[in-house]
């Protein structure tokens, strides 16, 4: 199989400037002061990553016994790019005023959706962009979708205080922002929703999605979400996933 440009889709090779080169550019820090041998340490690391003609372009001392390197290399691996595959969202997304008569025509009433970043997480900027009247990069947020009652609690929002929200304020759904995942602190965060959910009874009743740089599909569906959207998502993407959703869920 072979694309456009004659490239083997079944090896595909990072390109720096000549297809197949395999050119890659590499950024780490080492806890080792900055020296030749540093320099070295850094090359041979490469090299058991199946890296060949490792080069330092920037080394930096960070001053406490670190060194911050900016290195490039082949890399000697291809993957089979035929063989890839990738759980996703399997909605179809609308624009903001096609997710509107959607609700129109399917669900007939306002569509409930509250919004938070949960736990310790103090980033509201993710959450914000998805659900806020102004919306981001030239979206509008749910706030100003006609039919979605959008009500954003904010960040470090504790799941208990959360699910209270979203029963008092009868949610069809529940969408959750995680930016914070540095020791995998968003997954016990993440599960404990769900776990409030189930034993209130109420996990089946909603549509559940979490949301940030780091959530995948694939990870959302693993803890028991219904969807997970990742960087670039925007207001209509996880808007045209929860109407339809809906619309399947009453119309059983
Ligand atoms: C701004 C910022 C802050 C601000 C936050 C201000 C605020 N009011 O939000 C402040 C200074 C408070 C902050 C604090 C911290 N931060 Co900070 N912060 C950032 C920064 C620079 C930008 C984040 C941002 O606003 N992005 C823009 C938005 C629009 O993008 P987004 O969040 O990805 O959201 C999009 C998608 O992910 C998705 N999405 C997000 N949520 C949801 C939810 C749903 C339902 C859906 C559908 C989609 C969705 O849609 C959005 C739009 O496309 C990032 C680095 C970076 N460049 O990303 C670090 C970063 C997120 N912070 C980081 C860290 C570590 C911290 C601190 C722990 C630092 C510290 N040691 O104190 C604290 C956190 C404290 C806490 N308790 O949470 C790390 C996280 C690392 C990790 N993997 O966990 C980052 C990545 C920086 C880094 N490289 O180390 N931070």
């Amino acid at each position: 199989m072979s694309a456009q440009n004659g490239l083997d889709l079944t090896k595909v090779k990072p390109y720096g400037d000549t297809m197949n080169d395999g050119m890659m550019q590499f950024s780490f820090t080492l806890p080792i002061p900055l020296s030749e041998e540093s320099k070295e340490a850094a090359k041979q690391l490469l090299i058991k990553m199946g890296i060949e003609e490792p080069a330092v372009v920037s080394a930096q001392d960070l001053g406490v016994g670190y060194t911050f390197f900016i290195m490039y290399g082949k890399s000697t691996h291809t993957v089979d790019f035929t063989q890839i595959e990738v759980p996703k969202v399997d909605s179809d997304v609308m624009d903001k005023y096609a997710v509107e008569d959607f609700i129109e025509a399917n669900i007939g009433r306002d569509v409930v959706i509250v919004g938070a970043c949960t736990g310790t997480d103090a980033h509201t900027v993710g959450i914000d962009a998805i659900m806020n009247m102004k919306g981001y990069d030239g979206h509008y947020g749910l706030e100003r979708y006609h039919g979605i009652k959008a009500y954003n609690l904010g960040a470090q929002v504790p799941n208990e205080e959360l699910v209270a929200k979203a029963i008092e304020l009868g949610a069809d759904a529940i969408i959750v922002s995680q930016i914070v995942t540095q020791k995998d602190v968003h997954i016990p965060n993440m599960t404990q929703l769900i776990e409030l959910l189930e034993s209130e009874g109420l996990r089946d009743k909603m549509i559940i999605c979490a949301g940030g740089p780091r959530i995948s599909y694939e990870l959302a569906k693993e803890l028991g979400y219904d969807a997970g959207f990742g960087t670039g998502t925007y207001a209509e993407d996880v808007a045209s996933f929860v109407v339809q959703a809906l619309a399947k869920k009453l119309n059983k």
